[in-house]
């Protein structure tokens, strides 16, 4: 009588139910066949949680570069840019895409973050273990570029005390310079004067609503001159791509440098 092992159960279970029998009539050819099959299916489920526990950053000791800005902006065709090098038809994100892959020859781990104001409190589940953060924006919609909400979550960003502390390096991607979209002097001069406007408002709205409001608001800047992206505490540069016509060098060159 063979000793019941919870192999043999499970190799008796494929036995019974798969057409093994059709194969061979052989008693140990069945056997091996059920053990391989066995042997694949615990494969597959292995690589696919190591594959989990790497993209969700668990066990993945590469960096970890989020791609963020307003929705509509590129963010997902950029992503796959970066990830399968080709153009990619997108759809407006629910969720985070997130994996880990080879850029320029050095692994990271690449978040995108959906650009619905839903989904913008992730940031501060992820800028801990940043090495990079790109904010990208459609320069051919100026409306959508310089809305309270893309400046707002510019401000948060520049004001994070995270990325103040680790100097996590900021790049803003202009996108869609195929189309008609504005230079990277337009864009600084009308964000910078946006984000300006921006703190002034947050810190009358901060004397108005507590006594000690002000001390508890995030500095943007000196506050005795105007903020400007060469001042900034968070490294800051801006530039122009195209994640469509894969003009990302730029970025590559960013990435390069971390
Ligand atoms: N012309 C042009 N279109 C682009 C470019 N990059 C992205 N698009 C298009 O812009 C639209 C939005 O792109 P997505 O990558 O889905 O935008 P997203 O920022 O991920 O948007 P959310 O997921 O909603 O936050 C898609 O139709 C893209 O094909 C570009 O460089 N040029
Ligand atoms: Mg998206």
């Amino acid at each position: 009588m063979k000793p019941e092992t919870p192999l043999n159960t499970l190799a008796h279970y494929i036995l019974q139910t798969l057409p093994v029998h059709q194969l061979t009539s052989d008693e140990s050819h069945k056997k091996i066949i059920a053990i391989l099959i066995i042997a694949i299916v615990i494969l597959s489920f292995l690589l696919f949680l190591s594959k989990l526990l790497s993209s969700s950053g668990i066990v993945s000791k590469a960096d970890t570069i989020l791609i963020c800005g307003p929705q509509n902006a590129g963010k997902t065709t950029l992503y796959y840019q970066l990830k399968q090098d080709a153009f990619r038809e997108t759809y407006a994100s629910m969720m985070e895409n997130i994996d880990t892959f080879l850029i320029d020859s050095r692994p990271f781990r690449v978040v995108d973050l959906a650009g619905h104001i839903s989904r913008r409190h992730l940031f501060s589940s992820y800028v801990t273990r940043l090495k990079a953060c790109v904010f990208v924006v459609d320069g051919s919609d100026e409306s959508s570029t310089l809305s309270a909400q893309t400046v707002n979550f510019l401000f948060d960003i520049l004001t994070d005390p995270q990325m103040i502390r680790r100097s996590v390096p900021l790049l803003i991607c202009v996108n869609k310079t195929d189309q008609n979209c504005m230079s990277v002097d337009k864009f600084t001069i009308l964000m910078e004067n946006a984000l300006n406007k921006a703190r002034d408002l947050r810190s009358t709205m901060a004397i108005l609503k507590a006594k000690d409001g002000e001390e508890n608001m995030r500095q943007l800047g000196n506050s005795d001159g105007d903020f400007t992206f060469r001042s900034s505490q968070v490294p800051v540069e801006v530039c122009q791509i195209s994640a469509k016509e894969q003009s990302i060098q730029p970025l590559r060159k960013f990435i390069t440098r971390l």
